[in-house]
């Protein structure tokens, strides 16, 4: 099958043919249909955070059964899944606790070491990263990593519910638990950034202000229920934010990554106030904080891993909202791209353009 490669951090994607095993146990093929470029596989592709060329990354994926292994009991040939990275083995506390973010065993989705990978390239093993490996043909998935989904979800918005969706809007639902009449910034529009918007929105959010570098981004924003919005360029984005709050508001959730913008999340916190933190940072980075800041003004910080996700349960919660009216993910789709246009539409993630682009030609 074609699959796009990482062979070298930085090196970026190659489109190769490579093997792919038959289900196992409880492994599922899917036939991919749609995989979202979220920011973190950019990340992933150019630095190590554990995971190694040769390998095949994505993590947003839609698709269709084509096979399952002799212990699936929850899919058949032909059904509509979506798939997530978020691993869980079932069967310890924090799974029985419905908290599968923090399972103790995410390798039970896994294959031993002792059995043959599940992709390979003339006949040397290539890593199907995070246990999805999405830049693909077809990916081989232990059935936990997959969720059942509506066919009426066109599979370009489906896909998005594995990763930003569930992250965004969890951020603000399960992480953040904004409530009705709240006050919320989010600084970093893009995929996930979003979906923060949306999950503040369906809280009953007060206030939701939108902070980007890029005025499209902002007039986007507007579309997933900002009521207000901020370009970064502008000048003090934190001045700005506490003038429209009346001091700084409830909830700041930083998704980009960086150090000066988790730094003004912090700053633009009401008295009382949680950040969120989402952006995934370079390896080794830290941020100093003044701890008489927090204890006077009893601000919180938190990082948000997969926006306390339960797949099972959230990935068709949203699902049926969007087919509702009720949560906008068909604006997040800023093109639809093939598979050899990944490295192109990568580059111009960086550039702040884009939303989400979504693979649907392999
Ligand atoms: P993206 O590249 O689509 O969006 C980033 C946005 O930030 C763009 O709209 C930029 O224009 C904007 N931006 C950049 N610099 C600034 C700045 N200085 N001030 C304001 N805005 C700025 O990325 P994404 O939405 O796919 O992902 C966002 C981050 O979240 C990224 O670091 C990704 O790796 C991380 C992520 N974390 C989790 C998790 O579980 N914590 C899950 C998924 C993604
Ligand atoms: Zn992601």
């Amino acid at each position: 099958m074609r699959a796009a490669v990482v062979n070298g951090f930085g090196a970026g994607f190659d489109v190769e043919e490579i093997d792919i095993e038959e289900p196992r146990g409880r492994e599922v093929l899917v036939d991919i249909k749609a995989s979202g470029l979220c920011h973190s596989d950019l990340h992933f592709a150019e630095t190590n955070f554990g995971m190694e060329p040769p390998m095949v990354l994505g993590h947003e994926i839609a698709g269709v059964v084509a096979g399952i292994g002799p212990e699936v009991t929850e899919f058949s040939v032909g059904d509509h899944v979506v798939g997530s990275l978020v691993q869980f083995c079932g069967a310890c506390v924090a799974c029985l606790s419905g908290d599968t973010v923090r399972c103790a065993h995410p390798e039970a989705t896994l294959r031993a070491p002792d059995e043959p990978p599940r992709l390979s390239r003339r006949g040397e093993p290539v890593l199907a990263a995070m246990g999805t490996a999405g830049f693909a043909e077809q990916a081989l998935l232990h059935e936990n990593q997959l969720v059942g989904i509506d066919p009426a979800v066109p599979f370009a918005e489906a896909s998005v519910l594995g990763c930003g969706t569930i992250t965004g809007a969890g951020a603000a639902i399960n992480s953040a638990g904004v409530r009705p009449g709240q006050t919320v910034a989010v600084i970093g529009l893009g995929g996930v950034g979003l979906n923060v918007i949306s999950g503040a929105r369906l809280a009953g959010a007060a206030r939701i202000i939108g902070i980007d570098l890029n005025d499209e981004k902002l007039e986007l924003a507007r579309a997933f229920g900002a009521t207000d919005v901020v370009n970064g360029r502008d000048g003090d984005v934190v001045a700005a934010v506490q003038q429209l709050t009346d001091g700084g508001v409830d909830h700041a959730f930083e998704v980009i990554g960086r150090k000066d913008t988790a730094l003004q999340a912090i700053a633009m916190l009401a008295v009382g106030g949680t950040a969120s933190l989402i952006g995934i940072h370079g390896a080794g980075s830290t941020i100093e904080l003044d701890p008489n800041d927090f204890l006077r003004w009893q601000k919180k910080v938190q990082g948000v891993y997969m926006g306390h996700a339960n797949i099972k349960r959230d990935i068709p919660f949203y699902a049926s909202l969007f087919l509702q009216g009720r949560l906008n993910l068909t604006d997040l789709i800023s093109v639809e791209i093939g598979i050899d246009d990944l490295n192109e539409a990568y580059d111009q993630l960086r550039t702040g353009r884009t939303a989400r682009s979504v693979i649907t030609r392999f």
